[in-house]
């Protein structure tokens, strides 16, 4: 097939952040921008390992249908030759992962900026994967930035559009182009880790109700086929499951501000047994029972503490991981297990590593990721599935699950309080600030909460001996509180500021305490030591999760 080169001026802005890279949809709408990006990883890999294979769909957002037929003409004219094509451009980040590992695909494109609101005036985004399925490494990603910054050329295939809407194959003089099924992989994958029958005996023969939100986005086709097709649901039991190129003007965000419809379900006097919630891309999850949600930190714990329940996790986990700003809940059950505790920066790429070299078993994220050696994303609907069996095993309630964890390992209370639309040099002044004080806390504030060690958070790969730094500034109290303070790597206005809270607790009175009314006094004590108000300009966060 002829190529055509096409003259392009490189961009100097196209740094891929926490996951992937993000901007304002018109921003990759402009002319070379979105060519730019694609060809600036082909060029990358063209010198690590070729991409002669590849998947390729998004969340549903607008923009995404028109990216791929880009996406599709950019890879057949740098040579790769088996190119696989979400049907309707609908693939969650998990189900992407699962098709690069089954097909031993070298790379896979999803078009997602996952949670951030979507629309021609919203947020598109690239999730470049490579051959393990998982996240590009930050070596990678900042070699893409490189290349993107010097590009003069990109190259596309002179091929048709491709019809989205039909699965097959065909094959052009250079490629082969197969439009797929994007659900079948992934309920297979489903079936083989979880007990689908004994879930299925919970909706079946108790009664046992729950909704699920797929907030307009990726995850509504994947959980209509899971919880209603496969293991009986009543019908209406997934809610908002249609993906929308806007999701219905929603933030597709899984937590307790964005799900308002679900949150209302399961605290009213006839709510839901179970509910659950996923993100635009489907990689997260919320987790709820009858008047209790389950923070994320908590449910990662509870996961790794019923392990044995799961049918492909009975023979034992090697070991979990856990972001650093995650609480440190899953830590003690780890313990208890006998098995190694990782933490590492915040992103699912630096679990990556750890997984492939079968070090750990399961992985999450305090911002309601969660996942495992399954797949090489964190997976929303695995968490939900996860829990599902834990309920049909343990015949028990949500609430009682997370009282008698709590009995046995004490409470984690925990929250994160987001400053958004920062200004970006102040935000970036208040953390150089800390960064430049960190000696000078220690010893200030007072009783529980006096500062007795302050540090900025940086890593070694245990694997491939990779130091990375600056990941968040921490300070800890003598009770053995923490609060960590970091920037967002996945907004695209201004900047983020993220303080995340954490207290541990094992006096039974206070387990059922508000996080916010217990960390009162430590949210309190934190803002005075640093002065948050006076630098930030902001009296109160803008979300709090
Ligand atoms: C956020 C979360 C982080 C997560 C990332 C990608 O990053 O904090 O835990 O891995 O989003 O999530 P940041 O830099 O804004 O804090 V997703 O669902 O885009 O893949
Ligand atoms: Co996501």
């Amino acid at each position: 097939m002829p190529v055509t080169e096409y003259k392009t001026t490189a961009f100097s802005d196209q740094k891929p952040g926490t996951s992937g890279l993000r901007k304002k949809t018109s921003v990759f709408m402009a002319e070379g921008y979105l060519e730019n990006f694609i060809q600036a990883i082909f060029d990358v890999m063209s010198e690590r390992e070729k991409i002669s294979s590849m998947v390729v769909g998004g969340d549903g957002r607008f923009f995404n249908k028109d990216a791929i037929q880009v996406i599709i003409k950019i890879a057949s004219a740098n040579g790769c030759s088996r190119i696989m094509v979400a049907r309707d451009g609908i693939l969650s980040t998990p189900a992407a992962s699962n098709i690069i590992r089954k097909y031993s695909l070298n790379g896979g494109i999803i078009l997602s900026a996952s949670h951030n609101p979507g629309g021609k005036d919203k947020d598109f985004g690239v999730k470049f994967n490579t051959s393990n399925g998982g996240p590009a490494s930050s070596q990678i990603t900042e070699a893409i930035f490189e290349t993107s910054k010097r590009l003069m050329r990109y190259l596309m295939s002179d091929i048709p559009d491709l019809d989205l809407g039909k699965t097959g194959s065909f094959k052009t003089e250079d490629a082969e182009i197969t439009v797929f099924d994007p659900v079948s992989d992934y309920v297979e994958l489903m079936e083989n880790i979880f007990d689908f029958d004994k879930i299925a005996r919970l909706f079946r023969t108790q009664r046992f109700s729950m909704c699920f939100d797929a907030m307009n986005a990726v995850t509504g086709p994947y959980a209509t086929a899971v919880f209603e097709k496969k293991l009986g649901a009543p019908q209406g039991s997934v809610i908002r499951s249609t993906p929308l190129e806007d999701f219905g003007g929603v933030h597709p965000d899984p937590n307790l501000n964005h799900a308002k419809e679900l949150v209302s379900a399961m605290f009213s006097a006839n709510g839901h047994d179970f509910g659950a919630a996923s993100d635009g891309d489907g990689d997260r999850n919320m987790i709820l029972g009858k008047n209790i949600f389950v923070s994320p930190g908590d449910s990662l714990a509870i996961i790794a503490a019923n392990h044995h329940l799961i049918p492909a996790y009975a023979k034992g986990i090697k070991g979990v991981a856990r972001s650093m700003p995650t609480s440190q809940a899953v830590d003690k059950v780890a313990k208890k297990l006998g098995i190694a505790c990782y933490e590492t920066p915040t992103g699912w790429k630096y679990f990556g590593n750890l997984l492939d070299s079968s070090l750990v078993t399961l992985c999450g994220e305090e911002s309601f990721g969660t996942g495992s050696d399954h797949v090489r994303e964190k997976d929303g609907l695995w968490a939900v599935l996860f829990w599902l069996n834990i309920l049909a095993s343990k015949e028990k309630s949500v609430s009682e699950i997370v009282m008698e964890h709590w009995r046995q390992f004490g409470r984690d209370f925990y929250s994160r309080h987001d400053y958004e639309g920062l200004d970006t040099q102040i935000a970036n002044e208040f953390m150089e600030n800390l960064r430049n004080k960190l000696h000078f806390f220690t010893g200030k504030g007072s009783g529980k909460y006096e500062v007795t060690w302050a540090d900025d958070f940086s890593y070694i790969d245990p694997v491939d001996k990779s130091l990375t730094e600056k990941q968040g500034v921490r300070l800890g109290f003598s009770c053995g509180a923490r609060a960590v303070f970091r920037l967002s790597g996945t907004g695209t206005k201004g900047a983020t500021l993220r303080i995340y809270y954490e207290q541990p607790e094992n006096d039974h009175q206070l387990f059922l305490n508000d996080p916010q009314l217990l960390l009162a006094q430590l949210i309190k004590n934190t803002a005075d030591i640093t002065r948050l108000q006076e630098r930030t300009g902001r009296d109160k966060p803008d979300v709090i999760t």
